[in-house]
């Protein structure tokens, strides 16, 4: 599925591939964009959102509702 996410907790490159790699070690069929200025995570994967978000999450970023 694809879905995009907002995660404000990202503040610089460092948090982007930080991210990337956590979704992908788990799920390394994802793939991911993330665009620091807009703070937008763009997933293209075989995971549920909730699966990712919770990826995210699990490394102290905070997803938007
Ligand atoms: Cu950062």
């Amino acid at each position: 599925m694809n879905f995009t996410l907002k995660v404000p907790s990202i503040a610089c490159e460092a948090c982007a591939s930080t991210i990337t790699k956590a979704v992908k070690n788990e799920k390394p069929e994802t793939i991911i964009s993330i665009d620091v200025s807009t703070k937008i995570v763009t997933v293209k994967t075989t995971a549920s959102e909730e699966t990712i978000r919770k990826i995210i999450e699990g490394i102290g970023h905070t997803v938007e509702d």
